[in-house]
């Protein structure tokens, strides 16, 4: 079961006799500056790429195409210094006990933020609970029992011996301090042990606390390290007096305290959604719900997706919080010192994954670690963009790690992805669209997203009388080319963002110059041979390629280009091309897929491959598995189910657009849509019964009409309304509830 506070977190393995945490500390990386292997940003210190990259535009002006492995040999580097994320230690706390064991359960309550493990004991009853504080920033344990006397621990903070660690022990506290051997980063952590009815010893290892014979222990944990997310060093203050403070506070308040202060942080953000689509209080756990999905009963299967939609809003609570670093693709509970992917930041799809949910299903709060990480790349990424492609702005590619690497890497099957900056930048952007924070526009968006653009200004070329990104490479596969849909999709959307903001605020002279390159790029958008919307410019698609990426429709989602009102020919295109694809592939693959057929407007399709996700791709704890674990799977499909309930993308708000056949009532409240509108929606048989909005601000908006009505929920008067091409226009005041219904009730069947 995962706990965290964005910053730090902890698996809690569960066992009777010895409990485990497996802790996680956001900053610990190896690689970055200091690393043994040396370390370049990715980018050469000496000279510039750019030769390369002329060469390879060369050949594809000439040829057409080249392998990616060829692509790879002129532009590719060797890297040294990338780094993993590492897993920070466990705690072990061996737990005396006779006895028979029954009853045992473990339990995360999503509406608390917290974890419990319970079982009977020799006649005694054990409870731990668990929870891992934002306001406090430490790990909470409370162990208890029913009976007085019955608790001893003995508690070891196990550090991993690719570092340093020096354990001091003081009045209940454990202290380690060490730092990586690769990169001399140096990290603290503080456990604190209390006891009621016992005392506090030091155990019987050098990094360990006892208790004998107590009633109840309180454990509290916390951790730092000297990472400042700031290019080029990435070094701040030792994290001694941070941590001491931190830790200091936390030990002078009560349990009742420390559990009070998490229980409103935390519920303030999580209880601003609930989800009722039919589901019945499971009597099944959570595994068995996983195993026995579309074998048992409609309610438990229901009760299943519920669980999975709200898990999915939990683990970001848990894994992203203001002030530390983005959800990794492992969000913060990796439990490797090289795991996959050096559970880094990939930005050809997961790390904007992992935010997907974010604003729709009300924590815009959980965006903020992205638009740091994302603001310091840009010192960096202005290197990359110099160095390796001859053009202002910034930029990125691949993935990155927490130390500005912004080159590339000679990973033949994806190293070239220029296109991710201008991918996050729609993240910038959308966050505007919903909160409507102009303020937000103009200060943090506007400036990075102009960047953004003034790169792609400078990175485009001309061919075949068009603006074309080129190199060009659709992730992960096919040839080198110019012009994938993907890139020309991509970059075609960050300047038309960048122009509508730019008009906004008033930015004529740039909104125009994006206006004549738009005039000129070619959007990347084109139905082939078979009915396809094409991934190449060139019509080479294969009807069986069932490759997980399916990077062409980015116009359909997250992009919001293709829809099936308003481009039906494109949208048909990209139902062909799903279609081929199938409903398979990685964990995140088949989230995206959700989003892809609820933006379709196909709500049964899209809860098939919801139930694929479960089948395939999903773990007993509901984390998804790429495989292995790997969160954007479950951040994905916590997205595509709020799409398939509410969209906004298209100018104006859908109520249940894609709603399955499965779900014929339910009620989502707490929804967010664009324009800064909180939305409320009940429906029976398959048919809206009540949907209730409420606008942050006081303006006008859109609703695509179902023969509804809308009135004030105060006065009950109907509000004006204006209908223009199937939507209903309407002005809204801010802080006020409006009620939607059917002008005429579905006749019951
Ligand atoms: C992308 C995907 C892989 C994996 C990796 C972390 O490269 O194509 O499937 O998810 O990111």
């Amino acid at each position: 079961m995962p706990i965290g506070n964005g910053a730090m977190g902890a698996v809690i393995f569960g066992g009777v006799e010895q409990e485990v945490l497996q802790l996680n500390e956001k900053t610990l990386w190896e690689g970055g500056p200091g690393s043994k292997q040396g370390y370049d940003y990715g980018v050469p210190p000496e000279g510039d790429q750019v030769v390369a990259l002329r060469k390879v535009q060369k050949t594809l002006a000439e040829q057409g195409s080249m392998t990616p492995e060829a692509a790879a040999e002129l532009m590719g580097r060797d890297i040294k210094g990338y780094g993993n994320y590492q897993n920070f230690g466990e705690l072990e706390i061996d737990i005396a006990g006779r006895g028979e064991v029954s009853d045992y359960r473990r339990e995360l309550d999503l509406a608390r933020g917290i974890a419990t493990v319970s079982y009977r004991r020799g006649g005694v009853n054990y409870t731990r609970e668990y929870f891992y504080s934002y306001p406090d920033q430490v790990l909470v344990a409370h162990l208890s029992a029913d009976q007085a006397d019955a608790i001893s621990v003995n508690v070891v903070l196990d550090i991993p011996d690719n570092r340093s660690a020096t354990f001091t022990r003081k009045d209940g506290l454990l202290t380690v301090v060490g730092a990586l051997k690769d990169n001399g980063l140096i990290y603290e952590g503080q456990v604190v042990l209390r006891a009621k009815g016992a005392k506090v010893s030091s155990g019987n290892r050098d990094n360990s606390l006892a208790v004998k014979n107590a009633s109840s222990v309180t454990l509290l944990f916390s951790a730092a390290t000297n990472y400042r997310q700031q290019y080029p060093d990435y070094r701040g203050d030792h994290p001694h007096r941070r941590l001491n403070q931190t830790v200091t506070k936390a030990r002078a308040k009560s349990l009742a305290q420390l559990h009070d202060a998490h229980i409103q942080d935390y519920q303030a953000l999580f209880g601003r959604v609930s989800l009722y689509i039919g589901q019945a209080e499971p009597e099944l756990s959570t595994p068995e719900l996983l195993a026995h999905y579309g074998k048992g009963d409609a309610a438990t299967d229901r009760a299943l997706e519920a669980l999975y939609f709200q898990f999915g809003r939990y683990l970001l609570i848990s894994s992203s919080r203001a002030g530390s670093l983005p959800a990794n693709l492992q969000g913060v509970w990796n439990h490797s010192n090289t795991p996959p992917w050096n559970a880094d930041y990939h930005v050809n799809i997961n790390l904007q994954m992992n935010y997907w949910p974010a604003l729709v299903t009300n924590l815009a709060e959980t965006t903020e670690p992205l638009y740091d990480f994302v603001d310091s790349l840009v010192a960096p990424g202005r290197v990359s963009a110099k160095k390796l492609v001859g053009a202002e702005g910034w930029t990125l590619f691949l993935n990155t790690n927490i130390y500005g690497f912004t080159g590339v890497i000679a990973w033949p099957t994806a190293f070239w992805q220029p296109e991710s900056a201008a991918w996050l930048m729609q993240h910038y952007y959308e966050h505007y669209l919903f909160t409507g924070d102009e303020t937000f526009l103009a200060e943090r968006a506007y400036p990075i997203m102009k960047e953004a653009a003034r790169f792609w200004l400078g990175a485009l070329v001309e061919d075949q009388g068009a603006l074309v990104v080129s190199p060009s490479f659709s992730p992960e596969h096919g040839e080198f080319t110019v012009a994938a849909a993907m890139s020309q999709q991509i970059v075609t959307e960050l300047l038309r963002n960048t122009r509508a903001a730019a008009q906004q605020l008033g930015d004529q002279a740039f909104a125009l110059r994006l206006e004549a390159a738009l005039a000129k790029l070619d959007p990347g958008l084109r139905i082939g041979g078979w009915g396809q919307l094409q991934e190449w410019r060139e019509d080479v698609d294969e009807k069986d390629n069932q490759h997980r990426h399916v990077s062409q429709l980015y116009a359909l989602h997250p992009g919001r280009v293709i829809s099936p009102a308003q481009t039906p020919k494109l949208a048909e295109a990209a139902k062909v091309t799903l279609n081929a694809r199938g409903d398979g592939g990685t964990g995140w693959s088949q989230a995206w897929k959700i989003n892809f057929w609820a933006r379709l407007l196909d709500g049964d399709r899209a809860h098939k491959v919801l139930g694929e996700q479960f089948k395939r791709s999903t773990l007993p704890n509901l984390w998804d598995n790429h495989p292995p674990f790997q969160i954007d799977g479950n951040f994905g499909a916590t997205a595509g189910m709020a799409e398939m309930l509410l969209q906004s993308h298209t100018g104006h708000v859908t109520l249940l657009p894609a709603l399955p056949s499965a779900w014929p009532e339910g009620r989502v409240t707490g929804l967010r849509a664009r324009g800064d509108l909180t939305v409320d929606i009940a429906w029976q048989e398959g048919a809206l019964t009540e949907a209730v909005l409420l606008a942050g601000r006081s303006g006008n908006y859109a609703l695509l009409n179902n023969g509804y009505q809308i009135k004030s929920s105060d006065s009950g008067r109907p509000l004006n309304t204006r209908l223009e091409d199937g939507v209903l226009r309407f002005a809204l005041d801010a802080g006020k509830r409006y009620r939607v219904t059917l002008k005429e009730p579905k006749p019951a069947l």
